[in-house]
C-alpha cells in the first residue's frame, strides 16, 4: 500500500492528510502527524475526501450545448478548439474585453497562474475571483496599512495568546481545527464580537452581541477609550508605526456612550472590553467574513489593526491583528493570479515589476496585462449590459454564490458563450451552459496551496487520471494551445513549470518564496512565506514583523481611519428586520455541491431551506418551529425557509445558512467603497407567516 501525503482542498487551514492507496484505490485517509497545522486531526470534510472516488460521473468528456438545445459530449481537443475560436471570434466582433473570467481561491497557485496568464496576459482581459467576495477586503487593509497584503500570524500564536478576541468570526464550524487549538489552550480568555451566539460565542467566555455592522463605532470607542486610559504601547507606537497623532484626535468623537446607542451594548460592556485588551499581555485579534463582508469593512478591518498596533501586539508570540482565510488556497490567489497586482506582488504599472515579471515569463513587457482586472460586481454589471459576451467560470458557482445572485441568472442569459470548469456539471452555474468541462476533483491533481498562515504545501495525487480525465491545469493549457499562444506557452508545460516561474516572480518580494523547491515540499511541514534562497529554517512556526519593519516606504505601519458612515441601506418601516448569513454546518460547504462527498452529512442536513429566527419574534407572527416563513428583501425578491426557533439570535435579526440558493436570492448589491467585496450580512427584510395551503 502505498501513501500519499497531500493537502485538504476545503477550508484555508489546509491540514495535511496522508492517503493510502493500493491499485488506485485510496483504503483510507490518516490526517498526517507531525504537519504544524493538524497534527494527527482533521475534520469530517477532509476525511471524506476518499468519497470523491465512489462518485459516478455521467460522463468524462466535455458537454457542449447544440443550437437546438440538445447536448453532445465531444473530445477534448475539439472542446478546447471551440472554446478558443468562440473567444477569438467575440473579442473580434466586440472587441477585447468582451470575453472574461472568473475564478477562485480553490484551485491551485499553477492553475490560476496559468489561467492569469492566458486570460489576462494573451486575450488581454478580466479576469476576477471569488476570493473578491471572501478576502478582498482584508487585502485592500493590509496593503494599505502594512504596505503589502501580509497577514502577521502564525497559527500558533492562538495557542500562545492569553487573550483571543474573535469579531466575525465563527471557527467552531467554519475553521475546526483552528477551534481545536483554541481548546488546547487552556490559559485564554476567548472573547467573541457577534451579533448571534454563534457556535462559538456559545462557547466563549465573553460575547458581545452587537448589532450587526457596528463593529467600526466600537473600535473607534474602545481606541478612545484606551487612549484616554493611557493604555498605549508608546514606545511601539513612536518606533514603528505612523498617523498616530492624527487617529488620537480622530477618534475623541467616538465616546463609550456614542458606540453603546449604535451597537446595542451597554457602556459597562464596552468598558470591561477595554479592561480586558489592557489587561492581557498577548492579546491576539481574529477577524473573518463577520468584518470582510460590509459597506465600511476595509476601514473596519484597519480599525482592528489599529487597536493591535497602539498596544503593540503585533510581531510577537501570542499577538496580531489576524485576518483567517476562507479558501484552501485564497492566499496564493491574491498573489499569484495576475488578476489584482503582477505575480508576486506589485502594481500593474510599477515598471520594476513589469521588468523583473516579463523576464522570468520570458516576454516582452508588452505582453503583460496593464491594469488590474475589473472586478466581480463590474464584470456581472458588463454582462448585462451587453459589453460583455463570453464568460468562463472555473471552480466556482456564481448563480448561488454571488450577492443577490438572480443578476447573476440574468447574465447567464445574456450571454453568448458561457464557459464552465467544474468537477460536477449540474451545479446551478454548469447545468445550463453552453460548454461544460468536466475536470477531475482534488484527490487527482498536483500542485500548491498557501494557507491563511502564509504556508505553502504540496497537492499530490491520490489516485492517477483515466485516458480521458483532464485536470484544470491540463485544460487551461489546452485552450491557451488552441488559441494559438505558441512559445508563449512554452515555459508552462507542466505545474512544475508554473511553480517554478511564480517562486522566480517572487523574488525579493516580501512573500519570497525562492528558497521553496517543488519536490522539496512533498513530505514536508509546508514552508511559510518568506523562505529566500539559501535560508535555513530554524523554525516551522514564523510570524511576521518580528522586526517590526513593514513593507511600506518608511517602513512603518500605518494608522488608517475613516468616519463612520451612515448605513447605505438602512432599515425602514418596510423592511424592519435583518438578514445575517453565513456557515451552517462543518459538514456543509458553500453552494453544496460537494455535500455529496461528506460522508453522513448529505443524509442528515436539512434539504430544503431554513432560517433561524429568534424565539419570540416567531411567536408574535404565529410561526411555530418547522412551519414557513416568507421573506421579502430591500433588494426587490422574496424567498421561503422553515423556521427553526432559537434564543441564539437577536430579536430583529434572522440567519440563514448561505448554503441555499434562496439565501442569496435576498442579499443586495452593496460593496465596500474600497474592496468591492459584498455586504453579504446585514439585509433589511420583514417577514411573514406562510399559512397552509398559500404561498
Ligand atoms: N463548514 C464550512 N467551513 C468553511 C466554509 C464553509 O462553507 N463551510 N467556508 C470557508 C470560507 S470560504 C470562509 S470565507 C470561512 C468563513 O468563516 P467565518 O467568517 O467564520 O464564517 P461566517 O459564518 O461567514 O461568518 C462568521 C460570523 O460573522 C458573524 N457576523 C455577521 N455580521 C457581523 C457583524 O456585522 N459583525 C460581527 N462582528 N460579526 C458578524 C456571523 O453571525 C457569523 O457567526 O469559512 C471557511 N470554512
Ligand atoms: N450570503 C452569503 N453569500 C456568500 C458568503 C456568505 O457568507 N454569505 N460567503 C462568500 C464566500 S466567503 C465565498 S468564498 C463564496 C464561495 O462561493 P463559491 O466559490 O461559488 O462556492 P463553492 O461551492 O465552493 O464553489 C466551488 C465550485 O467548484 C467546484 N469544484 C470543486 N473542486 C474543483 C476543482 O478542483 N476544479 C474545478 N474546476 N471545480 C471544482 C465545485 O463543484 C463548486 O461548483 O461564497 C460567498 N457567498
Ligand atoms: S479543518 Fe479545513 S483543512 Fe482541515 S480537514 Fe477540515 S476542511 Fe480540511
Ligand atoms: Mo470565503
Amino acid at each position: 500500500m502505498k501513501k500519499v501525503q497531500s493537502t485538504c482542498n476545503y477550508c484555508a487551514l489546509d491540514c495535511n492528510l496522508d492517503f493510502y492507496v493500493e491499485g488506485n484505490k485510496i483504503i483510507k485517509v490518516v490526517p498526517t502527524k507531525g504537519y504544524p497545522v493538524n497534527n494527527g486531526f482533521s475534520c469530517i470534510k477532509g476525511l471524506s475526501l476518499d468519497k470523491q472516488q465512489t462518485i459516478v460521473r455521467e460522463s468524462t468528456l466535455p458537454r457542449f450545448k447544440q443550437e437546438d438545445g440538445s447536448v453532445k459530449r465531444i473530445p477534448w481537443d475539439d472542446a478546447y478548439k471551440i472554446v478558443a475560436d468562440k473567444f477569438i471570434e467575440l473579442q473580434q466582433k466586440y472587441g477585447t474585453e468582451s470575453i472574461a473570467g472568473l475564478s477562485t481561491g480553490q484551485l491551485t497557485m499553477e492553475e490560476f497562474s496559468i489561467f492569469g496568464h492566458v486570460m489576462r496576459n494573451h486575450l488581454k482581459t478580466n479576469v476576477d475571483g471569488n476570493t473578491r467576495l471572501c478576502m478582498a477586503t482584508a487585502v485592500v487593509a493590509h496593503k494599505q496599512s502594512f504596505g503589502f497584503d501580509a497577514p502577521p500570524y502564525t497559527l500558533k500564536d492562538i495557542e500562545l495568546s492569553d487573550t483571543i478576541i474573535l469579531i466575525g468570526a465563527n471557527p467552531v464550524l467554519a475553521h475546526p481545527i483552528l477551534w481545536d487549538r483554541i481548546r488546547s489552550n487552556k490559559n485564554k480568555k476567548l472573547i467573541v464580537i457577534d451579533p448571534r451566539k454563534s457556535e462559538t460565542a456559545q462557547n466563549a467566555d465573553y460575547w458581545y452581541d452587537l448589532k450587526g455592522k457596528t463593529d467600526l463605532i466600537l473600535l473607534y470607542a474602545i481606541a478612545n477609550k484606551i487612549i484616554e486610559n493611557g493604555y498605549l504601547d508608546n514606545e511601539y507606537i513612536n518606533n514603528y508605526t505612523e498617523g498616530f497623532e492624527d487617529f488620537k484626535e480622530f477618534v475623541k468623537q467616538y465616546t463609550v456612550g456614542k458606540a453603546a446607542k449604535a451597537t446595542g451594548l451597554s457602556e459597562v460592556s464596552i468598558l470591561e472590553l477595554v479592561e480586558l485588551i489592557h489587561s492581557g499581555k498577548r492579546v491576539s485579534f481574529w477577524w473573518t467574513m463577520g468584518v470582510n463582508q460590509g459597506y465600511e469593512a476595509v476601514r473596519t478591518a484597519q480599525a482592528i489593526i489599529n487597536l493591535a498596533l497602539m498596544t503593540g501586539n503585533i510581531g510577537k508570540p501570542g499577538t496580531g491583528a489576524n485576518s483567517l482565510t476562507g479558501q484552501c488556497n485564497a492566499m496564493g490567489s491574491r498573489a499569484y493570479s495576475n488578476t489584482s497586482v503582477l505575480y508576486g506582488g506589485g502594481d500593474f504599472d510599477n515598471a520594476a515589476r513589469r521588468e523583473r515579471v516579463s523576464e522570468v515569463l520570458g516576454v516582452d513587457e508588452s505582453v503583460l496585462a496593464t491594469k488590474p482586472t475589473l472586478t466581480y460586481n463590474g464584470i456581472i454589471e458588463k454582462i448585462i449590459s451587453g459589453e460583455i459576451k463570453g464568460l468562463w467560470v472555473i471552480c466556482t458557482n456564481p448563480r448561488h454564490s454571488w450577492t443577490n445572485n438572480k443578476t447573476f441568472k440574468e447574465a447567464m442569459k445574456k450571454l453568448e458563450f458561457f464557459v464552465v470548469q467544474d468537477i460536477y456539471g449540474d451545479t446551478d452555474s454548469s447545468e445550463d451552459c453552453d460548454m461544460y468541462l468536466p475536470v477531475v476533483s482534488g484527490i487527482k491533481k498536483e500542485g500548491t496551496y498557501i494557507n491563511t498562515e502564509r504556508r505553502i504545501s504540496a497537492m499530490r495525487p491520490a489516485l492517477e487520471k483515466s485516458e480521458d480525465e483532464r485536470s484544470d491545469y491540463e485544460v487551461i493549457y489546452g485552450i491557451g494551445k488552441a488559441l494559438g499562444m505558441g512559445n508563449l506557452l512554452d515555459k508552462w508545460k507542466t505545474p512544475r513549470d508554473a511553480f517554478n516561474l511564480m517562486k522566480e516572480c517572487s523574488r525579493n518580494m516580501p512573500c519570497d518564496m525562492t528558497g521553496v523547491t517543488y519536490d522539496g515540499l512533498v513530505n514536508s511541514k509546508g514552508i511559510q512565506w518568506p523562505f529566500r534562497e539559501g535560508e535555513v529554517l530554524e523554525d516551522d512556526q514564523r510570524r511576521l514583523f518580528e522586526d517590526n519593519k513593514y513593507y511600506t516606504p518608511s517602513k512603518k505601519a500605518k494608522f488608517i481611519f475613516e468616519e463612520v458612515r451612515e448605513n447605505p441601506l438602512p432599515n425602514t418601516k418596510e423592511f424592519p428586520y435583518t438578514l445575517n448569513t453565513g456557515r451552517g454546518s462543518v459538514g456543509q460547504w458553500h453552494t453544496q455541491t460537494r455535500t455529496r462527498e461528506v460522508a453522513f452529512v448529505e443524509d442528515v442536513s436539512i434539504k430544503d431551506a431554513y432560517i433561524y429566527i429568534n424565539t419570540k419574534l416567531a411567536e408574535e407572527i404565529g410561526v411555530q418551529e418547522n412551519e414557513n416563513i416568507k421573506v421579502s428583501s430591500i433588494n426587490g425578491n422574496s424567498s421561503d425557509f422553515i423556521a427553526k426557533l432559537t434564543d441564539n439570535i437577536r430579536y430583529d435579526e434572522l440567519y440563514v445558512p448561505m448554503h441555499y440558493l434562496e439565501c442569496n436570492n435576498l442579499t443586495p448589491s452593496l460593496y465596500d467603497p474600497y474592496s468591492k467585496e459584498p455586504s453579504y450580512k446585514t439585509t433589511p427584510i420583514n417577514i411573514s407567516k406562510i399559512e397552509v395551503g398559500g404561498k
